[in-house]
């Protein structure tokens, strides 16, 4: 088989590429290990920055979105007692919409579908050869278990944090950047109305805790616990007392609403970074190359931001032979994925108490001071809200 681009993973960032390219007349084939049932289930992300919104609009992916998404003005910062509405709309003039990675994957799914897009999934072995010249290649074997070869002018690497593509570049010819930190985020989903009209940030001396939903019956809630914590020592009541205490019920009368436990599990929390974000004809694009903990809700956001700067320097490589915009393709993206990365860990170690007495007064300072701040709201609006697309 033969194709302009390869395209490895079937996640957002793979898919939207696919529908970039396309809408620029490059042909491409997207291979993926798993299934697409499991691909469209899997529970992720939930919330899509403005500037990811507006590029879906002005592809006509953004249907649906508008219609079952619901838009944020903001989000509630609090501490013990005290809860603080950060309005990015009338700070930034920028607004974030809730609506959910496996809705956003459903939709690209069918736009690939009416434009007849090749897409491989069950496939295994996935290989990457001939990255250093101008006619790489993929070898995998499909479902019913047949070698295939896929021949491509460039390779995108869109498999995630676990893929191969990484792993293909050697050693001597990346730098990587790695922040493990010391909890983890218990998650789960809940067939309950949201007890609240916007995100919940929650500092509390037990743990952090968050409060996210996916639709007007359906919450999603996380709680910080020990990295090797097992989700089977958290019974659904421990759970919910636990989210309960620390969003803080008894604010001005405000209670949490529990509900039957659709979900439940522990997701460990690291930054990393691998760069540059190319070798030879492999370009590598969101979890492939970055992971960011999920406390900025950046993750999915930086996966659509590489891949609008990626299709067209793949365009202007594959149609017109000019590789000025690839070669400039890890360093336009890195710039943002840093920031993304600075704004994860900054929100992150702000909310997260580890019994350093020391620490957690610093905590409690910093989120004061953007509590307070227009400045500081000010730069958690901007950086949440998402700088826009290609800056
Ligand atoms: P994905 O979605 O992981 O897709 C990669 C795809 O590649 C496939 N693959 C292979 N295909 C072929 N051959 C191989 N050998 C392959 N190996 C792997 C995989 O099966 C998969 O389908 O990466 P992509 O497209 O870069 O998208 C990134 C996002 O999925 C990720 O950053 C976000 O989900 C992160 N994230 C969040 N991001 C946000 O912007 N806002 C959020 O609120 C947010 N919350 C979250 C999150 C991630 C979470 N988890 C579990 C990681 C909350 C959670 C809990
Ligand atoms: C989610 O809804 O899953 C979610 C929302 C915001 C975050 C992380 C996760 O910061």
């Amino acid at each position: 088989m033969r194709t302009q681009v390869a395209i490895i993973g079937a996640g957002p960032a793979g898919l939207l590429l696919s529908h970039l390219l396309a809408s620029d007349g490059v042909d491409s084939v997207v291979i993926e290990t798993r299934s697409r049932a499991y691909v469209e289930a899997r529970i992720r992300a939930g919330i899509l920055e403005h500037s990811t919104v507006e590029l879906l609009d002005s592809l006509r992916l953004g249907h649906t979105l508008r219609r079952e998404g619901h838009e944020h003005r903001g989000i509630y910062l609090q501490e013990p007692g005290t809860r603080h509405h950060i309005d990015f709309v009338d700070l930034v003039g920028r607004s974030v919409w809730v609506y959910g990675q496996t809705q956003l994957q459903r939709d690209l799914g069918q736009a690939r579908d009416a434009a007849g897009q090749q897409i491989e999934y069950g496939v295994s072995h996935t290989q990457l050869h001939d990255l250093t010249t101008d006619s790489p290649c993929v070898t995998y074997e499909s479902e019913d278990g047949r070698d295939q070869r896929l021949d491509a002018d460039a390779i995108a690497g869109c498999d995630g944090s676990f893929g191969p593509s990484r792993a293909a570049v050697p050693g001597s010819a990346h730098q990587t950047w790695e922040r493990v930190y010391p909890y983890a985020w218990l998650g789960i989903l809940a067939d309950v109305a949201p007890s609240t009209d916007e995100l919940i940030y929650a500092w509390h001396p037990d743990g952090f805790a968050l409060h996210s939903m996916r639709s007007p019956t359906v919450s999603r809630l996380y709680l910080q616990v020990p990295p090797e914590t097992d989700v089977e020592t958290w019974s659904d009541d421990r759970i919910w007392t636990a989210l309960s205490e620390r969003l803080g019920a008894g604010i001005d009368g405000w209670t949490l609403h529990a509900g039957p436990i659709t979900d439940k599990s522990v997701l460990p929390m690291r930054s990393f970074l691998q760069a540059p974000m190319r070798f030879g004809r492999l370009f590598l694009a969101g979890d492939a190359a970055h992971i960011v903990p999920p406390t900025g809700a950046k993750g999915l956001n930086l996966a659509v931001a590489d891949v609008a700067l990626l299709a067209p320097a793949l365009e202007a490589l594959v149609r017109k032979g000019k590789p000025a915009l690839a070669d400039g393709y890890s360093e336009a993206a890195l710039r943002r994925v840093w920031r993304c990365t600075h704004f994860s860990w900054w929100m992150t170690t702000m909310l997260h108490p580890t019994g350093d007495p020391f620490d957690e007064q610093l905590q409690l300072s910093q989120l004061r001071w953007v509590c307070s701040s227009a400045a500081g709201a000010t730069g958690l609006a901007e950086n949440y809200a998402g700088l826009p697309l290609r800056s």
